[in-house]
């Protein structure tokens, strides 16, 4: 077995508040910060994933840049997103407003159609009832059709799903390197979480 490696970047974009950072966090280093500032500008968290193919095995970095959907920071945001191979596109369940914007976040970064591989995230889904999920999930589906892109309901307070988005966005990736994964393992904080 041959061993790949490589480095991703991956964008994480939605409007202000759906809980980027919350996910991003939380996937990474398991702390649950109910205090966060609204970040002016990008926060990055890195994680390794090793995956086994059918015959080659990938050991790969990942970058995500958690990209404010406060501002409009404009040529900024542009500079952020250039290159990223993967998009984490996330909406909050209890904000209608946010699916329906969740189309404009994906065509920003979308120069090409088929440069970039999507994740789409319902995030919040403890903050509405079961028939209000029902029917904006209908809406996100219709992206994930239109996208080609799988989609998680999460919540970063009931801690569900919390990892899948990145180990979905870091799967699809890796799979265009070694064919079709195995395994998929941790995802591991660069450095070791501070306890508070
Ligand atoms: N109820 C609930 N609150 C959440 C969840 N995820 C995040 N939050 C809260 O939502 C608020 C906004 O979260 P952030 O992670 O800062 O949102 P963001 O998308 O990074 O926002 P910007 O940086 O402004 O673009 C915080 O108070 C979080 O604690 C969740 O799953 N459920
Ligand atoms: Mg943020």
């Amino acid at each position: 077995m041959k061993e790949q490696k490589y480095m991703f970047k991956v964008a994480m974009v939605g409007d202000s508040g759906v809980g980027k950072r919350t996910l991003a966090k939380l996937a990474t280093i398991n702390v649950l910060d109910d205090n966060v500032l609204n970040d002016y500008g990008v926060v990055f968290t890195y994680y390794y994933v090793h995956a086994s193919g059918e015959t080659d095995v990938i050991s790969a970095h990942f970058s995500i840049w958690d990209i404010t959907g406060l501002l409009d920071v404009g040529s900024l945001r542009n500079r952020y997103e250039r290159g990223a191979s993967g998009l984490i596109a996330v909406a909050d369940a209890s904000r209608r407003s946010t699916v329906e914007n969740i189309d404009s976040w994906i065509s920003h970064v979308k120069d090409n159609p088929d440069d970039v591989d999507i994740v789409l995230v319902l995030n919040k889904i403890d903050l509405v009832a079961k028939d209000e999920l029902d029917t904006i999930e209908s809406v996100m589906k219709g992206y994930a059709d239109k996208y080609d892109a799988e989609l998680f309901q999460t919540s970063c307070v009931d801690k569900i799903n919390v990892r899948e988005p990145f180990l979905g966005i870091s799967k699809k990736l890796c799979s265009k390197v070694i064919g079709e994964i195995g395994t998929i393992t941790t995802i591991k904080p660069k450095v070791g979480a501070k306890k508070s």
